[in-house]
């Protein structure tokens, strides 16, 4: 079957809640991947992020391989001898002391919410049923409802309703407007470091100490959703250790297991944590063996092959090299890492029709928020792909 052929039988059988490039890929290995017709694409977007390692990396596909040869699954009801080593690493690399494994991101942000709100009944005293959490204007945080219910995209909300109560939103970077929302029932504030799906939207510098400073003056919970900033992306192993922050909780997921299954974890501290008592909360797949060996795996070589280093210094040659780039369309690089936005001005028609353009010249990225081109290429990426990558992306700001 050709390209068409396989996106018909998509169109036919599929739910349409994506609208993804025509392009159908057969094969992925490191930055590159391969669509049914041998063409050879390099891979600008990591999956959102769950790439940071790069496709089918070698040293995490055999940790999948060997443990699949041992046992996938056990449930909860048993214990495994591979989930103490998750905890570990988890602890290790947040400096926090307890960790809840989930499955996708957004099991793990619902996971951080019910902590939230059992910590403000049951350790902060605040009246049942009428904790509040603080969100920012332009979040993602995933698509459930209760999750959708502080999102303010009218489209991830559109038809969902009734929406989940008890949170509030303010807009994002501005601390006088965290001040002004908290009250003597607000539990948490919870907010990206760096805003992915928002449109790589960067806070003013020192923003996200100066939330950590008024969280604590309020005993009100920061919790940071670094389930796209995290694991290396930003430069750092999370984006709040630019600013040196100690949130009470984080939200980990995506490269959390370099593209082979879904893993995501809650990791927060004992106060936090320990509102869990047995069957309070859980899934099916939570901290299975498989997960979890193969998250050991991705968070190895996220250390040992000192992949956040590696894109602190390519994200400062790529964006330095992008800024150079004289286009009449383009209105702001922005990013941190290797998680970066070009914005478009609004004569530009959308940026779309760029990521279109980008895929003929054989780079796969995608738009978000219509005027926004995110890039975020595997961490592995090596200077000589980033200039292969520039002059692509040099070629369709010039000509479009
Ligand atoms: C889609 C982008 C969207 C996330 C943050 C939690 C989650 C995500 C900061 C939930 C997931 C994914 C979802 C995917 C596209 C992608 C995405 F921001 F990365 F670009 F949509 F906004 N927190 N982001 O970014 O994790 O449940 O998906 O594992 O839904 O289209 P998930």
């Amino acid at each position: 079957m050709n390209t068409q052929e396989y996106i018909a039988l998509e169109e036919k059988y599929g739910a349409h809640n994506y609208h993804p490039l025509d392009v159908v890929i057969r094969r992925g290995e490191g930055i590159w991947v391969w669509d049914v017709e041998g063409k050879k694409y390099l891979d600008f977007l990591s999956a959102y992020s769950a790439l940071n390692q790069g496709h089918c990396h070698p040293r995490i596909m055999q940790a999948m391989i060997d443990q699949a040869k041992m046992i996938t699954l056990t449930s909860r009801a048993f214990r495994n001898d591979r989930l103490h080593l998750l905890y570990k690493k988890l602890v290790d690399i947040t400096g926090l002391p307890k960790a809840l494994p989930m499955n996708s991101g957004a099991e793990a942000v619902e996971t951080a919410l019910k902590a939230i709100r059992k910590w403000a009944y049951t350790v902060k005293g605040i009246p049942n049923d009428k904790a509040e959490i603080i969100a920012c204007a332009e979040n993602f945080a995933g698509r459930t409802i209760t999750i959708v219910s502080f999102s303010t995209e009218e489209q991830y909300r559109s038809g969902f309703g009734p929406f989940t109560p008890g949170f509030k939103v303010i807009p994002y970077g501005d601390i006088a407007a965290l001040e002004k929302a908290i009250t003597p029932n607000t539990a948490a504030f919870f907010v990206e470091p760096i805003q992915g799906e928002g449109g790589i939207n960067m806070p003013p510098a020192g923003y996200l100490k100066q939330a950590e400073e008024l969280c604590r003056k309020n005993r009100v919970l920061l919790v940071l959703d670094e389930i796209q900033t995290g694991l290396g992306r930003t430069g750092k192993m999370f984006a709040y250790q630019h600013e040196n922050v100690k949130p009470d909780g984080v939200t980990i997921g995506k490269a959390l297991a370099g593209g082979f299954y879904p893993v995501s974890a809650f990791v927060s501290s004992e106060e936090v944590m320990g509102v869990f008592h047995p069957g309070d909360h859980g899934s099916t797949f939570g901290g299975n063996p498989l997960a979890a060996a193969i998250a050991c795996a991705a968070l190895d070589v996220i250390v040992e092959e000192r992949l956040a280093e590696r894109a602190a210094e390519s994200g400062e040659y790529f964006m330095g090299r992008l800024r150079a780039i004289k286009s009449r369309h383009v209105k702001e690089v922005r990013g941190q890492g290797l998680l970066v936005g070009i914005e478009l001005k609004p004569e530009a028609r959308g940026a779309r029709r760029f990521c279109e353009a980008l895929k003929n010249e054989g780079m796969l990225c995608k738009e978000t928020h219509q005027h926004v081109i995110r890039f975020a290429p595997p961490l592995i990426i090596k200077k000589e792909d980033i200039d292969w990558a520039l002059e692509r992306i040099e070629k369709v700001l010039i000509t479009l």
